[in-house]
């Protein structure tokens, strides 16, 4: 079990990654000699109760004046806080982390690939092949195994063929409702990417989507039109899920164009794909994205074939 005592043995090395926009940090360093990944960001206010936001006691807890002009006043201040009902900041720890790891929360030069289906076949089932192996997945089997998380689950739907369980993701600090973050796991391992679906399986996200909906609603009193529903093409895991975001929270690039894709938009595209009578699917499709240049898809694929050379994958 990792507790306190370990993440404050934490021993800095570098820092990967800073957004003075977003607030965030990423640190790596070592625990007990092992490569180590802290992430922090910053939470939003807390606006339950936005009248105590001046309180001395409870809001703002000490003001100083930096500078007046006019009507124009610019103060400094600290906010009252506590882990549990306002905490100041969000902070995971990825121990041990592995290089992927490293990249992923690096700060890096982005850019757009065009995968084409032939490019898929050829090189990208190697890439996903190699990611499902390794323990990369075992957070989504502890999860689906209710080894880890259970008694966060917010709605499981057991069936083995369109099932899945619907739980808090671990970027969403799980009291701010604006920035609500939950996943979708599906219990089906044989989906691990869009890239395998096709009509056949309008019925199967059709009807999770709308429980996925009904959940939400009892549990948050949130309606359909605050949610973003999105998955990611490349994901980081391949073990299909989705996104159920707050309309509200502007995370950066994973809810962007070039990375999210809409599940109605997917939806709307095999029922065209269904429509065109022949056995197409998402496998068909050139799919434009985005790649950072540490990302494996961008050294061993997409880098190779701007060169004209063979991709090493
Ligand atoms: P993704 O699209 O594969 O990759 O989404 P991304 O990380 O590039 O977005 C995986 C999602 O699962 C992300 O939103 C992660 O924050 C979330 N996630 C990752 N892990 C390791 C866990 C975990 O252990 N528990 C939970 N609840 N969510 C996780």
């Amino acid at each position: 079990e990792i507790a306190e005592q370990d993440l404050r043995a934490f021993k800095f090395e570098r820092i990967l990654n800073e957004d003075t926009g977003r607030k965030t940090l990423n640190l790596l360093g070592t625990i007990k000699g092992l490569p180590a990944i802290i992430t922090a960001e910053k939470t939003a206010f807390n606006t339950t109760s936005p009248s105590l936001f001046v309180s001395p006691s409870e809001g703002l807890l000490s003001l100083t004046l930096l500078q007046k002009n006019d009507i124009y006043h610019w103060f400094l201040s600290t906010i009252s806080q506590s882990p549990t009902s306002n905490a100041a900041a969000k902070v995971n720890l990825i121990y041990p982390c592995t290089d992927a790891h490293i990249k992923k929360y690096s700060a890096q030069q982005l850019h757009m690939v065009v995968e084409t289906p032939e490019i898929y076949e050829k090189y990208v089932t190697r890439y996903i092949t190699q990611k499902t192996k390794g323990g990369r997945l075992n957070w989504v089997y502890n999860i689906l195994d209710h080894k880890a998380e259970s008694e966060k689950i917010v709605f499981e739907d057991e069936d083995r063929e369109v099932g899945f369980i619907l739980l808090p993701d671990l970027k969403w600090d799980l009291v701010t409702m604006t920035s609500l973050y939950l996943s979708v796991i599906v219990h089906r391992t044989d989906i691990r990417s869009i890239r395998d679906f096709t009509p056949i399986h309008i019925p199967f996200l059709t009807s999770l989507r709308s429980k996925v909906l009904t959940a939400v609603s009892q549990k948050y009193s949130l309606p359909a039109d605050l949610l973003k529903i999105y998955v990611h093409y490349q994901p980081s895991y391949y073990h299909f899920h989705v996104h159920v975001v707050h309309i509200s929270h502007d995370m950066g690039g994973s809810a962007t164009v070039g990375k999210a894709i809409l599940l109605d938009d997917v939806i709307q595209t095999l029922r065209l794909m269904e429509k065109g009578g022949s056995l197409i699917g998402y496998k068909d499709l050139e799919m434009t994205y985005v790649l950072g240049e540490e990302h494996d898809l961008w050294k061993k694929i997409f880098e190779p074939l701007g060169k004209g050379e063979e991709p090493t994958i």
